[in-house]
């Protein structure tokens, strides 16, 4: 850990606040006092940036560029305090002008640039890369609004603006030295040039300004610190003068508003694509300005475009950025004059992807029309590239015509439309999923053809999370228990919890692992008070169901075993070994039906049980509102059970899964996604798998029949039946008949009903074993101590050498 001198702390908190805010310390607002605190704590973060940034030149580093439409870093005082080994002298420091630290990480607005999983896997890599002393940097969207707050209002969700102080927040730096040109729109002119070869001039277009602001990333241990690179969309001058001057005021003006509005806003679904125009501009913005800036740094040091991909190393997160395809060989041909062959090395050679989802609805197509007024250019490209691309692909397997146009680009019959992943994977020199069986599927069932055809090209890279944040800095308990048993190592190195496995032998260590989760479980009692006005025990079962609302996660899943408790006690007297809290977090996206009603049901089951005297002194449930990443930091440390219970082959990989088996959770899960791995690990008899398996779904989806399950199994039918009637929605009648339907009428796609019984029962376990409180302790302890591997630093390691074949730099 380097020593940051901090004697200037005070003083510098102090100028801060009667220079920048014109306050005396005595009067400045504990927001005033973050932001002061915070703007102290940026100084040393951009002397270190310098620093940093020297030894990156020095050394001629190749750099690696994390190009993401989302990213979720969560608050970054903290964070980087302890990243920066400051925090207890920090603490210290503001306890003698008796400022509490804690008071002030709360008055941090939580930034909210990202839906889910995806967004925060970025920030959990970017915090990995900086940790490792690794060249790789992040470039995303400075949105205005980001993912919406989430109230409840009788049950029911509503969506709020959520205007992060994108310009005042101190952790954000404008850079008015850089700015991107963006041009958009307009049409290609076809000219011929002196030897009569045909030159496609894009011309017309308009010109979007890419404003810059960056977030520096502290890596743990205070030597790197990487950035966060956001482009804030505007629209510039020269275009204003233009339109300006032809004399149409008001349409000048309406033109201007709609180019800014293209950072305004994040999609807010995770799982459907958006298909908006404004969507597709979005993208394209991120992809411009960010090869703009990459070939910018890379030409301050390099001539010519021989040694690019030894320099630079470009990842998409996702098919959002694969637009960088089209728009790096237009960069290169057209604005830099290089042929096409030797450019379309160069672009596979730098390029990488990652596939985050198997779903349908949320694989990225865009028709072509859009296309071709949003982008001329790059369509021509895509064209091109797919002519070439088929051409191959006919040498190499002639008269196929079935893999020419299971391959091609462009999708024929009905609407021509580009497919994102095709354009991805043929742009990319590297295609990998985000968990072992997850990276099977995309081989051999998404994309088997260009397996077929590059196997080489297709890897795993399982996804990992930080131990920083989602250990260090969000279980305080723990950490320090950890750290007192085998050193601090474990932070930076999380293999070593291995070393806690002899511990469960330790009846002290035992006692005192179980009083952290128990003194997290008060901690989460109190929020879940102050937020739902809920009162839960804290020595009841705490079992934690925490992610977005969809129906392949199959919270109705858990809903259903839930009911079933409830009716086991009223109508069967039958009362369960435990108390049990359900507790539930997670955001719907706002057009997403169904999802918005399993929230009702959820209100709905809860309002009933909670108020039941009968019932509710061993059943509870509860909904906290907003599932956000300072939420998740609340949660994951006070959790008994992670449920994981998503439809086996629909959850690419899962982090929150990792999150709370390293805070001690036992999971119960289907092998789903990284849970498969997870099991592998802490061993089958420290969680709980249950359900249909990959394989056996897909074998039985043909002729699966949810009525059999329901005729065959009397607690089921009894569920659904009450599920159907009015008991928890008396206000509203009927309204959950939808719900009931979507899986007796119409399929169940996600075999909610064929995995019903297996997952009772095995809840039924898990209440059965948790009264045995050593034992539990122990599989807990051996959960935390087995799940080093799912460490970011690791999965970063692994993309490091396999695919970007970059070093650190210490
Ligand atoms: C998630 N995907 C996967 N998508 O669902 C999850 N945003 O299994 C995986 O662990 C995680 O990615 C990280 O690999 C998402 O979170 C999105 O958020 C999304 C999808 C479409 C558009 C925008």
């Amino acid at each position: 850990m380097n020593k940051i001198d901090l004697s200037g702390f005070k003083a510098a908190m102090g100028q801060y606040l009667r220079y920048v805010r014109g306050k005396k310390i005595e009067d400045a607002s504990q927001k005033d006092l973050f932001n002061a605190v915070s703007s102290v704590v940026r100084m040393l973060l951009i002397d270190i940036t310098m620093e940093t940034e020297d030894r990156y030149t020095k050394a001629d580093a190749k750099r690696m560029h994390y190009l993401s439409i989302e990213f979720l870093p969560g608050r970054l005082l903290s964070n980087n305090l302890l990243n920066l080994g400051i925090e207890k002298e920090c603490r210290d420091i503001l306890k003698t002008m008796n400022i509490d630290l804690d008071d002030l990480l709360n008055e941090e607005h939580d930034p909210a640039l990202g839906n889910g999983g995806l967004g925060r896997l970025a920030a959990c890599y970017l915090d990995s890369l900086a940790t490792l002393d690794m060249p790789g940097f992040g470039y995303g969207i400075n949105y205005d609004y980001g993912l919406f707050k989430q109230t409840i209002m009788a049950g029911e969700q509503r969506e709020n603006p959520d205007f992060w102080p994108n310009r005042s927040s101190p952790w954000l730096l404008a850079r008015s030295d850089v700015r991107c040109m963006v041009p958009v729109y307009g049409r290609i002119q076809g000219t011929e040039d002196r030897e009569g070869e045909y030159n496609p001039m894009w011309v017309d277009w308009k010109l979007i300004l890419g404003r810059v602001h960056d977030i520096p990333i502290a890596g743990f241990g205070g030597r790197t610190v990487n950035r966060l690179r956001l482009f804030s969309a505007w629209a510039s001058e020269d275009f204003d003068m233009q339109v300006f001057n032809e004399g149409d005021y008001f349409r000048a003006v309406e033109e201007k508003i709609q180019f800014e509005s293209i950072s305004k806003i994040l999609y807010p679904s995770d799982s459907m694509a958006a298909g908006r125009e404004l969507r597709l501009v979005q993208e394209y913005f991120l992809v411009a300005c960010s090869v703009q800036d990459i070939i910018r740094i890379y030409l301050k040091d390099h001539e010519g475009f021989d040694q690019f991909p030894d320099k630079v190393a470009i990842q998409l997160n996702d098919t959002h950025p694969a637009l960088t395809v089209a728009e790096l060989m237009r960069v290169l041909v057209d604005v830099h004059g290089l042929e096409w062959d030797p450019a379309w090395k160069i672009t596979t050679k730098t390029l990488g992807y990652t596939n985050h989802t198997l779903l349908p609805e949320a694989l990225e197509t865009w028709p072509v029309s859009i296309l071709k007024r949003v982008i001329p250019r790059h369509l021509q490209i895509i064209y091109e590239i797919n002519r070439r691309f088929i051409e191959l692909v006919k040498q190499r397997f002639p008269n196929n015509t079935r893999l020419v146009k299971s391959m091609s680009i462009i999708r024929e019959g009905g609407e021509q439309r580009i497919l994102m992943a095709n354009l991805a994977i043929i742009g990319s020199h590297s295609v990998n999923g985000v968990a072992r069986i997850h990276s099977e599927l995309v081989k051999n069932n998404l994309v088997p053809d260009f397996y077929r055809l590059w196997p080489e090209r297709f890897n795993n890279k399982t996804n990992g999370v930080t131990p920083r944040r989602w250990i260090l800095s969000a279980n305080p308990g723990l950490s320090g228990l950890i750290t007192e048993a085998i050193g601090d190592g474990w932070i930076s190195d999380l293999d070593q919890l291995k070393r806690l496995e002899p511990l469960v032998h330790d009846s002290v260590f035992l006692e005192r692992f179980a009083q952290v989760k128990r003194a997290n479980k008060i901690d989460l009692a109190e929020i879940i008070g102050e937020t739902t006005y809920v009162e839960v025990d804290p020595d009841s079962i705490f079992d934690i169901h925490a992610k977005r609302i969809h129906e392949y996660k199959r919270q109705f899943l858990n809903v259903l075993n839930i009911v079933h408790t409830y009716l086991k006690i009223k109508e069967d007297k039958q009362i369960p070994g435990a108390p049990r809290t359900f507790i539930f977090a997670g955001k719907a996206a706002p057009g997403y039906v169904n999802a918005k009603l399993t929230i009702r049901l959820i209100h709905g089951v809860a309002d009933v049980i909670n108020n039941d005297p009968e019932v509710s002194p061993w059943i509870r449930v509860v909904f906290i509102p907003d599932y956000r990443v300072s939420l998740a930091e609340a949660l994951i440390p006070g959790a008994d059970v992670s449920e994981q219970i998503s439809c086996a082959g629909m959850e690419a990989s899962g982090t929150g899964n990792m999150k709370f088996a390293m805070n001690g959770a036992l999971t119960v899960g289907t092998l789903d996604g990284a849970t498969v791995e997870i099991a592998e690990r802490v061993g089958l008899e420290n969680l709980y798998i249950f359900g249909l398996k990959v394989d056996e779904i897909a074998a039985m989806r043909k002729h699966y029949n949810p009525r059999d399950y329901i005729e065959n199994n009397p607690d089921l039918m009894r569920v659904m039946n009450v599920i159907r009637s009015d008991l928890f929605c008396k206000k509203d009648p009927g309204i959950f008949k939808r719900l009931h339907d979507a899986v007796v009428d119409f399929g169940d796609y996600y075999f909610n009903m064929a995995d019903f019984s297996a997952y009772v029962e095995t809840q039924n376990q898990v209440v059965t074993d948790y009264c045995n409180k050593k034992q539990w302790a122990e599989r807990s302890i051996l959960n935390t101590a087995r799940t080093g591997y799912f460490s970011s630093d690791r999965a970063i390691r692994e993309y490091a050498d396999d695919i970007w074949k970059i070093k650190p730099f210490p």
